[in-house]
C-alpha cells in the first residue's frame, strides 16, 4: 500500500479534528505511517499565515486577499510537508484543504469558484486529494458543540447563521460536482458512529485491512 492524501471538510464543529485523530489511530494500528495536518497551517510559514487570517482583531480582508493568503499557505504546506510525505508513501490526513477555500471564499464570501479553480490548477495541480470526506451537520448543532468547547475566539466565530448555512450548502454542492473524490458523511451522529462511517469510506476506497 502506498498511502493516500485524504482531506476532511465541513462546517464548524462537524468533528473534523476528532475524526482525523481516530482515523490516524486506526491506520497506525494497521501498521501504516500517518501524517496529521491542518489548514490553514501545517508548515512553519503557513502557521504564521494562519495566525494572520484567524486574528479576530484583523477584519476587512477582501475575499480575493483571503483566497490568496490561503493559497500561499497551502503552497508552502504542500511543498514542505504533504508532497514529501506522499513521496515516502505515507498517509496524509488534512483538516481542511482547497474545498474550504471554495466554500468560504468562493461561495460564502462571493469570490466565485472560477478564481479558486484557476489558483488550484496553477499551483496545486498534482495535489488534489485522493479522497475528501465531507462531514455534514446542521450548523446549529455544530455551533453548539463549539460553544461547549469554549475555545479562544477567531474571526470566523463572528459569522452569522446565514453564512454557516451557505457554507454547508457549498460543501454539499462541491461533493455533488465531484462524486469520484468526495464522500458526504452524516456528522450529526455520536463520535463512534461517525468514526465507523469514516473507516468504512476509507476502507471502501483503499481496501485498508484493520480491526476495529
Ligand atoms: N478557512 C477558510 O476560510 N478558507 C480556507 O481555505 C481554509 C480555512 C483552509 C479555520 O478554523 C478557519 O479557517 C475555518 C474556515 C477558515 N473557520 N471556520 N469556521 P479552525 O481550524 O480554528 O476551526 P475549524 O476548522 O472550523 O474546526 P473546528 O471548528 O475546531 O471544528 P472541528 O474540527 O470540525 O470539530 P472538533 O474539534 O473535532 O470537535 C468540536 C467539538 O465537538 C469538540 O468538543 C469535540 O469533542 C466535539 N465533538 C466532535 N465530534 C462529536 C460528535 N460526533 N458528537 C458530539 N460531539 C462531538
Amino acid at each position: 500500500m502506498s498511502g493516500a492524501f485524504i482531506t476532511v471538510e465541513g462546517g464548524e464543529g462537524a468533528g473534523k479534528t476528532t475524526q482525523i485523530a481516530r482515523l490516524a489511530d486506526w491506520l497506525r494500528a494497521a501498521g501504516e505511517t500517518v501524517v496529521q495536518t491542518r489548514e490553514p497551517g501545517g508548515s512553519a510559514a503557513a502557521e504564521r499565515i494562519r495566525a494572520l487570517v484567524l486574528d479576530p482583531d484583523l477584519s476587512g480582508w477582501t475575499p480575493a486577499s483571503e483566497a490568496l493568503l490561503m493559497t500561499a499557505a497551502r503552497c508552502d504546506h504542500v511543498d514542505k510537508l504533504i508532497a514529501p510525505a506522499r513521496r515516502r508513501g505515507e498517509w496524509v490526513l488534512c483538516d481542511r484543504f482547497t474545498d474550504s477555500t471554495r466554500a468560504y471564499q468562493g461561495v460564502m464570501q462571493g469570490l466565485g469558484l472560477g478564481p479558486i479553480d484557476r489558483l488550484e490548477a496553477m499551483f496545486l495541480a498534482d495535489f488534489r486529494p485522493d479522497l475528501t470526506l465531507i462531514l455534514d451537520i446542521d450548523p446549529d448543532q455544530g455551533l453548539s458543540r463549539m460553544r461547549a468547547r469554549q475555545d479562544a475566539e477567531t474571526r470566523y466565530d463572528r459569522m452569522d447563521p446565514e453564512a454557516h448555512r451557505a457554507i454547508r450548502e457549498a460543501f454539499l454542492g462541491i461533493a455533488a460536482a465531484d462524486p469520484e473524490r468526495c464522500v458526504v458523511l452524516d456528522a450529526s451522529e455520536d463520535e463512534e458512529r461517525v468514526a465507523e462511517a469514516v473507516r468504512a469510506a476509507v476502507a471502501a476506497r483503499f481496501m485498508v485491512d484493520a480491526d476495529g
